[in-house]
């Protein structure tokens, strides 16, 4: 994390008492306010918070996929209890690169694998517990998941993350705080240091079952020194610093996603209490609007990530073979992810095989070309061109002529800051505007459709910016027509 000097907090302080905002001055990743600043100017300086490197790569990736894979694939269960035998384990036809490959084609750009669940079963050979593929008849003995994962991330150009849960049910330390703290940081160095390049850390919530009676005090503080010096590029979600949990998991994006917000990224008490304070939470509807900054002593760019499953449960069973998300839902989730300013991580769990089950993948081919056929054809002529907008700013675009449009995109170019709080879109009708579609934030980037429209220009007025907003991009496109309880569609020009 970039310091913030004195000296640019000076330089901040003295342009905004003159409300003039220098464009070069930014705050990386977190913005403590000086006690001298009115609400206006902390919601203007709120602006030029920025992501750190690893967040704004993050956020292009745009499409994650979780995979939940391990002892509940074949206990049949959400939550094991961590009794299970290891024998269990015991993928009939494991294929880590029909995983990888179906993923890279339908266009998801990292995998997050599930490396230990709540039951604690670790997926490598680690050297903490006997509870791993080690003690299992799988390859003898001799398997490691994430090896065989992360290798073909690499041959098909994936990133990779993991899941290791914090909450252990079968560790016999755990409870015995630091005990289990060390033997979690342990299992985090063998995974940060044996696999090459990780980018994505995700620590799961930490509370488990609630007749669980041992109490863990998880020692987050040394877990991130142990992420950020092993793998400084990787984010830390969820429990983690850098990338934020949207707060359920239907697969739904807030329609006002603020990356800037004053939720307390960090765990500790002080950090606990501030959120107390203002009474906000991962789950809370607003967690950056004006009024909620002009109370905070600290902002943060905390971007939110959606994770929801194509099936009910996050583990394969059979039993849900027909209750995959069909192509409507899956397109629904992502107009409400990526398309509010998320990056949207979809679980796609292998069966007992180990193998991606065939609804499965013949539904995010389905998504793939979905998605593909809606935004490689671009309907505006001169969308790319940025352009700076203050309050009450508009910008005209020109539609290829001939076409239907029914969804536009907009972003703006987060490295300088999220600051639209609302616009509008227009279209020219019958010799005059006619707003097709408004909405609030817009960020990284904002999604809505409307009903088809052959118009031959389009209109995007900033309507309130907490700064000079910087459009980078504007799209239209034409999004096949979709009717639940199908997949398939049609495409009208
Ligand atoms: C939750 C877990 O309890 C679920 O089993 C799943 O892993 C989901 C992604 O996170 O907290």
């Amino acid at each position: 994390m970039r310091k913030i000097f004195f000296t640019t907090l000076l330089v901040s302080l003295a342009s905004l008492s003159g409300c003039n905002q220098r464009a070069n001055t930014y705050f990386e990743k977190r913005l403590a306010f000086p006690d001298l600043l009115t609400s206006d100017q902390k919601v203007k300086l709120s602006a030029y918070v920025i992501p750190t490197q690893s967040q704004y790569e993050w956020q292009q990736i745009e499409l994650a996929a979780f995979i939940h894979f391990g002892m509940n694939t074949f206990t049949g269960k959400e939550w094991g209890d961590g009794t299970e035998d290891p024998a269990l384990f015991n993928p009939t036809d494991f294929d880590a690169d029909q995983w990888v490959s179906t993923l890279q084609k339908a266009g998801f750009k990292m995998v997050i694998l599930t490396v230990k669940h709540h039951d604690g079963f670790c997926l490598w050979p680690t050297r903490t517990t006997s509870h791993s593929v080690a003690s299992s008849p799988w390859r003898n003995g001799f398997g490691d998941v994430v090896k065989e994962v992360k290798e073909a991330c690499d041959r098909h150009n994936m990133r990779f993350g993991v899941y290791l849960s914090p909450w252990d049910r079968n560790a016999e330390s755990y409870g015995d705080s630091p005990r289990y703290n060390a033997m979690f940081a342990q299992q985090l160095g063998e995974l940060l240091t044996n696999y090459g390049e990780i980018h994505e850390v995700w620590f799961d919530g930490t509370h488990g079952d609630e007749h669980d009676s041992k109490v863990q005090r998880y020692d987050w503080t040394h877990f991130y020194q142990v992420v950020d010096s092993l793998q400084p590029k990787a984010v830390k979600a969820i429990m983690g610093n850098d990338v934020r949990w949207v707060g359920n998991e239907e697969g739904l994006g807030r329609e006002t996603e603020w990356s800037v917000t004053p939720l307390q990224p960090d765990i500790n008490d002080a950090i606990i209490n501030e959120n107390i304070r203002l009474g906000i939470s991962p789950t809370a509807e607003d967690l950056g609007s004006s009024r909620l900054i002009a109370e905070a002593k600290t902002v943060y760019w905390y971007p939110s990530e959606v994770d929801v499953s194509i099936r009910p449960g996050w583990f394969y069973h059979p039993e849900e073979d027909q209750a995959v998300k069909t192509l409507p839902q899956l397109v629904d989730i992502y107009f409400q992810s990526v398309g509010m300013n998320s990056v949207l991580l979809l679980n796609i769990p292998p069966d007992k095989r180990g193998r991606l089950h065939e609804t499965d993948t013949e539904r995010l081919k389905q998504f793939g070309n979905y998605i593909t056929q809606t935004f490689e054809n671009e309907k505006l002529t001169n969308g790319n061109i940025e352009w700076k907008a203050r309050t009450g700013a508009s910008r005209e675009y020109n539609v290829i002529p001939g076409e239907t449009i029914n969804t536009v995109m907009l972003q703006e170019d987060i490295r300088k800051g999220q600051r639209v709080e609302e616009f509008v879109v227009e279209g020219w009708i019958n010799d005059e505007w006619v707003e097709l579609v408004k909405g609030t934030t817009i960020g990284y980037k904002r999604l809505l459709r409307f009903d088809d429209v052959s118009v031959p220009k389009l209109r995007v007025t900033i309507s309130e910016t907490r700064d000079i907003a910087n459009i980078f991009k504007v799209g239209a496109y034409h999004a096949p027509h979709l009717s639940e309880g199908t997949d398939t569609y049609h495409s009208a020009k």
